[in-house]
């Protein structure tokens, strides 16, 4: 059989994680319309009978923000690199032009010597929006195939996952195959409250924010989970509670429904905002 882990590379916001989870059949990796969302090494498992794939979801190359938090997560995509992946799935986003941001996320990849695949996402997008199609398209002779498809509405995803098993070197089970993911139940808790601060709030807060879930107990009919939100400064941490709470509340709001649906029972979330200037060093 078929099996190995591949992993997805790419500037920020191409849909790195919306195709992780459109591959794997389930939302394991939060993603966003801000750049930045993903900050640490996700798996999604495929298990299918020819074999098992371990997609590997990584960081955005991002350079607008030039601070710690970004060299952290660009040297996490190249860690992640050297541990010699079975193949990788180099996504780009059509309707944004090739540049500083792209050369330098191609940049990691190009040297390295297993097959690689391109995908040309966001397909659904009009022709007038994937402005930029062509020029990607030239980059076929480095790829040993090229996918355009749309992650998001799930669309052409097939053939990619025919082609990924067939590239992918002869082997075992790398994990059993009721397990989907690395990340456990309160790792996945806090990304969702994470995504839902990004939707909620602009500019510098999502960059300035972690969220840590410190208690998660399962009662007959409700789930109590007890999480804070670690922000840089004050000034951040009066925004993320918002006037009379109501923006904390819009959060919680959110990401409450969210895992009620998932989890098919009544949450109860309690949030604090808490300042702590050295979370970065820690994620
Ligand atoms: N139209 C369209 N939008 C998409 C598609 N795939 C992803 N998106 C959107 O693109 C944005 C970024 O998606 P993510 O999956 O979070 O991107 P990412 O590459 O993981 O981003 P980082 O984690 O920041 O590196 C979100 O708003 C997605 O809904 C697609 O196929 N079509
Ligand atoms: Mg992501």
């Amino acid at each position: 059989m078929k099996s190995g882990f591949v992993t997805l590379v790419g500037r920020s916001n191409v849909g790195k994680s919306t195709l992780l989870n459109t591959l794997v059949g389930t939302k394991i990796s939060a993603t966003s319309f801000r750049a930045q969302m993903t900050r640490n090494e996700i798996h999604g498992v495929m298990t299918t009978p020819e074999g098992q794939a371990v997609f590997v979801d990584t960081p955005g190359i991002f350079k607008d923000h030039r601070n710690l938090l970004s060299a952290k997560l660009t040297n996490r995509v190249k860690d992640i690199l050297g541990n010699q992946p079975d193949l990788i799935i180099y996504v780009v986003d059509p309707s944004r032009e090739i540049g500083d941001e792209e050369r330098t996320a191609f940049g990691l990849i190009r040297h390295l010597s297993m097959p690689k695949i391109l995908v040309i996402n966001k397909s659904d997008l009009s022709p007038r929006e994937r402005k930029y199609q062509e020029s990607y398209e030239k980059m076929n002779s480095e790829f040993d195939a090229v996918f355009c498809l749309s992650a998001l509405r799930a669309s052409h995803i097939q053939p990619l996952k025919q082609k990924v098993i067939e590239l992918l070197p002869e082997g075992e089970l790398m994990y059993p195959q009721e397990q989907w993911t690395n990340i456990d139940n309160y790792f996945w808790i806090a990304e969702l409250i994470r995504e839902k601060i990004f939707s909620v709030f602009d500019k510098e807060v999502p960059y300035s924010t972690a969220v840590t879930v410190d208690n998660v107990e399962e009662k007959e009919d409700i789930m109590v989970i007890s999480a804070r939100i670690l922000t840089n400064a004050d000034r951040y941490k009066k925004l993320l509670i918002g006037s009379r709470g109501r923006k904390i509340k819009e959060v919680g709001i959110l990401a409450r429904r969210e895992l009620e649906a998932a989890q098919n029972k009544k949450i109860f979330l309690e949030l604090e905002v808490e300042v702590d200037t050295h979370w970065v060093e820690r994620i």
